[in-house]
Formats: structure tokens, sequence, C-alpha cells
């Protein structure tokens, strides 16, 4: 039976386990959104930023091992969304962006909010699928969220012209397509087997496409730690992936994250192997390029990843395995750890003994506001064992990694390549969810504006998380490089923020606001957040600003305010 363009797409969303889409309306696909009001079998969340629903659908998809779904006007609205389509094509997270287009007729004729998608997507999503035949609409789809999910996992934009919807076609509904996954080769894990078994100093990076598994098989955590004990060795979780490992596990490794602490990296670099398990391998999680060292490693170094174009392609790998990385970590299993792994034991437990030792929760006061480290520690003794924890970019964020020790029943969202503004969005769909569960964002005084007007999402839909503010009135992260580059040179005015009052902010939205100033508040402001449940909150903390980061401090503080 003949139906419509609009009632056919909406059916696929169905097909493809779409229960959740975020969008901010446009009239270019108002077609679309009637039939998904009229269908009723998913929840339209209607956001305050493009930006702030192509972040949500960015979680959604980690969250769920499933592509989010975001769905923008054109011109203007994607113009917006586009950090959340940049961050997820480098993030190697699953995305489908549906996005209204002028109609067909006025194609090329620079039509309100005309743009050439196939033109300005290219360099920030897998694909862009553009549906101008009513007949493959489903079909497009269904293409969309099979390359979204494939592979190196990424974003995938479905144009969809304004005049498709109220189209009539007789086209089947296309199902969603299997997951693929490849295998390792047989002589290539003979190979991976027989250099694990002779090293005695091997690093173990995990990185996302192994939490991308993780998300959809309970027992990719489970053999992943039985990996570590048997095998004797360590595992680094990769930059931002910190969950993919119990911090107090004792074959914790080091957190292999942006600019690791010279104890600690001067420890791994000690390692006679390196395995990247599901890392595509960066210039974050390498140290700029130089453990190991590009293009050519300075050590033995084997890339698992899911496919052959990303292995190879800056480093020149000894083995590379373009294959699903728990493939690799069950065929090892099953093959059986070599009699005398335990020769690494020393190994392990002394990169276990500096990491642990980085973990201590210990700093100094500051006397121009407070040191963040006391709050994130605080913060720290309220997180339940399922809590979710996202960060936004920033040097707050250096906190959160050095002092909460992450779980592997804990969830961590934040933007991998770093976008500001990512980390409230991502806290809203945590929220929305999981339901009856612990969600704290830390964010900047200038993140906080960025897109922290999506507490609006929050407060409209019933979700409740934290968003913990350090507020140490700049762009703190780029005042320290200007800093560390330029140390002659004034840089506080390039940087420099003045803030509203957070909390009363937070009030004006119906959320809870709550202020912190001074150390002593810290304890009865950090619980009375917890207690509120019903609710989003805003804790603005008022920081330090020679504190910059977990890590370092000004040592001019005559050019501080
Ligand atoms: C969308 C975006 N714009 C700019 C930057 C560059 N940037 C990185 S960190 C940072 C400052 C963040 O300031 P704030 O949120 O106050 O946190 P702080 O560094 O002070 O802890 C800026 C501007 C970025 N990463 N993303």
């Amino acid at each position: 039976m003949p139906q419509t363009v609009a009632r056919l797409l909406a059916e696929s969303l169905e097909a493809h386990d779409v229960d959740q889409i975020y969008c901010v309306p446009g009239e270019s696909y108002i077609g679309l959104t009637s039939a998904l009001i009229e269908r009723n079998s998913m929840r339209l969340v209607v956001c305050r930023h493009e930006g702030g629903a192509g972040f949500m659908a960015v979680a959604d998809g980690r969250l769920r091992g499933r592509a989010g779904v975001a769905m923008v006007s054109r011109g203007p609205g994607l113009s917006n969304a586009m950090v959340s389509l940049h961050s997820a094509y480098h993030d190697a997270t699953p995305m489908v962006m549906l996005v209204g287009q002028v109609e067909r007729k006025d194609f090329g004729r620079l039509a309100l909010q005309e743009q050439n998608y196939s033109r300005l997507l290219s360099d920030v999503t897998k694909q862009v699928i553009e549906v101008n035949e009513p007949e493959q609409a489903s079909e497009a789809l269904a293409r969309a969220f099979h390359i979204a999910e494939s592979g190196t996992q990424g974003p995938v934009a479905v144009i969809l012209p304004e005049d498709i919807f109220d189209e009539e076609t007789d086209a089947e509904l296309n199902p969603a397509r299997p997951r693929v996954v490849a295998g390792p080769r047989a002589e290539d894990l003979d190979r991976l087997a027989d250099m694990l078994a002779k090293a005695e100093r091997p690093l173990i990076l995990v990185g996302g496409a192994l939490l991308a598994d993780a998300v959809l098989d309970k027992s990719v955590f489970p053999d992943l730690n039985r990996f570590a004990e048997e095998w004797v060795v360590p595992i680094s979780p990769t930059h931002r992936r910190p969950q993919l490992f119990d911090a107090t596990h004792p074959h914790f490794g080091g957190y292999m994250g942006i600019r690791v602490p010279p104890a600690l990296i001067g420890e791994m670099k000690k390692a006679d192997l390196m395995v990247a398990l599901g890392e595509r391998m960066t210039d974050t999680v390498s140290q700029s390029y130089s453990f190991p060292s590009a293009p050519q490693p300075q050590l033995p170094f084997v890339h698992v990843w899911p496919d052959p174009n990303e292995v190879g392609r800056v480093w020149r790998p000894d083995l590379g395995m373009p294959c699903g990385p728990y493939e690799v970590i069950k065929a090892l299993l099953k093959r059986g750890a070599p009699a005398d792994a335990g020769k690494r034991r020393g190994w392990v437990d002394g990169l276990h003994a500096i990491h642990r030792k980085l973990l201590a929760k210990e700093w100094e006061p500051t006397d121009d506001g407070l040191n963040f480290a006391a709050i994130v520690c605080e913060v720290d003794k309220h997180l339940a064992p399922d809590a979710t924890v996202t960060t936004d970019a920033g040097n707050f964020g250096s906190f959160v990694h050095r002092y909460i020790g992450f779980r592997q029943s804990q969830v961590f969202l934040s933007s991998v390549v770093g976008a500001m503004g990512s980390g409230m969005p991502m806290a809203v769909a945590a929220s929305l969810r999981r339901p009856g569960t612990q969600v704290v964002c830390f964010i900047g005084d200038g993140g906080a504006l960025m897109m922290g007007n999506e507490i609006a999402t929050a407060c409209q839909y019933g979700g409740n998380p934290i968003m913990v503010i350090s507020d140490n009135g700049m762009y703190g992260t780029i005042g320290m490089h200007s800093y560390v580059r330029y140390p002659e040179r004034p840089f506080m005015e390039g940087t420099r923020l003045t803030n509203p009052d957070f909390a009363a902010w937070a009030r004006s939205f119906g959320a809870e606001g709550i202020t912190i100033r001074d150390e002593s508040e810290i304890a009865e402001g950090i619980a009375r957040a917890f207690a509120v449940k019903s609710r989003p909150v805003v804790v603005h903390c008022h920081t330090s600003g020679i504190q910059m980061s977990a890590w370092r401090r000004y040592t001019r503080t005559e050019t501080l305010p």
C-alpha cells in the first residue's frame, strides 16, 4: 500500500530501534516531525541549540552502542550542529543526523538557507546521503545506520528535501542491517601471542572501539580483566576513556591521557611492546606523536582497530590487525597465557604503584579561590557505582582525571577531541537515558555559558544532572598556554571573563543553585547537591586562577587580578 515518505521514514527509524530523537524544529523537515508525532512511538527531545541536540545524540550513541539520532533544520540549524559532527567524527562515535533541505525544484538556486551538504560536511561526516527519490528513503536510512555503526564508527548526515515528505511511495521498509565485526586472522593472532609471550614489559592500551564493544556485550569487561590477570599485563585506558578499567585494579597500568605526568610516562617508556586494543591513536594518546613516535614507532607496536584504512595510516605498526578488539581478547583467552607470564609481575606492580601515587587525593590550598581538587574529591565521595560523569573541555577536567578513580560500572562521557560545549548536553542526555542514576557534569565558566543553556532541556524533560562549575573568571586553559609559551607578555586580557551569579542563573530555569566560595562550605554544598534528585542542580564554585590545572600553578602571580 502506498504511504507517504514521512510515514515510511518514521517506521524505518523505529525499525532501527530509535526511541529518542534530539532536535531543534525547523520548517524544512516539518513533514517528518508531524509524521513522528502522529506515530507517537519515540520521544522528541526539543533542545535549545542544534549543537546541544547533536551532542545529546553523540552521548546517546555512546550509551546505547547504536547511532544516536539528531534532527536539525537546513542552513543555520545544520551550521549550529557542525561542532557535534566534528566531535563525533574525530571520536569515532556513531550518529545519524537528519537534515532538512530546500525543495528539490529549487536546488542550486541559493534558495533560502540552502547549502551544499556534500561539500560542507565532507570533512566532518563518514558520508552525506542525499535522499531525492521517495523510493530510496527507507533504504537510505538503513545505509546511514550501517555506515555510522560499522568499521570506524562516526556520523552520517541524511539530507531530506522539504517537499519529499508528503510524496507517496510503494517502497518497502528496509530493515536494519546486521552488525558486521571482523575477527583476527589466525596468522596474525599467532604473531601477537608470540610477541606478547616474549615481551617482558608490554603496555596494553585500551580505547574507544573496545568501549563500544563493552556497551553491547556485558562479557567484555570480565574478559578484559581476566586477560590482564592471566597474561599478567598492565592495562592503560586512553584519553577520555578512563572507565575502561577499574582504577584500583592491581593491573591498572596508568591512564594514557593527554600529557601523562613525567613519573609515569618515564616508566611507560621502558616498555618493550605496545599493543593498542581498540584505540585509533591520536596525538593526544601518543603524547604528540612521540610515544609511539610517528611514523616509525620506537618500540614494537601492534595496532588493533576495526578498519584497515586506519591501521597503518599514521604509524607503521609491526603488526596491524584490522578487526574488533574484543575478538582479539577472546581469542587470546582461548589460547591461554604463556607459562612464564608471571615474569611480568614486577613490571605491572611498578606501573600500578606510580599510578596509585598519582591518584592520591593530595593538594595544596590556594588563597585566590578554591583549589578545584577539593571539590572534585568531595564529589567523588558521593559517586555511586553506576554514576555517569561528563566533562566539558578545559583545564578543570584535569582534576577529574587525576582525582576520580573510575570504575567499569560507571559511565564517563566527554568530547574526546575536546569540543567545549559538549559536557552539559551529554549530561542531559545521560540523565534522560539513565533516570534514577546520578549524573554529574564538570564544566568551566567558559563552557557553562557556551552550551549550558541545555539545562532548560533537562528541566523540560525531567532530567536532573548536577552541573559543577569551576568559575576561575577566565578561559583558563588558554591563559595557561599563553603563560607557558609567552611568559614575558601580558595574557589575561585575552582570556578574562565576567560571569553571572551561576546559582541565581540556575534558579531562573527552575533548577537548584548552590554557591561555594570557601573550603569550609564544600562538604555541605556538595551533599546538598546530591540530595536534590528531583531537578537539575548547579554548583557554582569560585575557583583559583593560580591553580590552573591539577598539575600546574602560575608562578608569576603578579599578572593575575
Ligand atoms: C568550541 C571550542 N572553542 C574553543 C576551544 C579552545 N579552548 C579549549 S579550552 C578553552 C578554555 C576553557 O575555559 P573554561 O571552560 O573556563 O575552563 P578552564 O580552562 O578555565 O578550566 C578554550 C577556549 C575549544 N576547545 N572548543
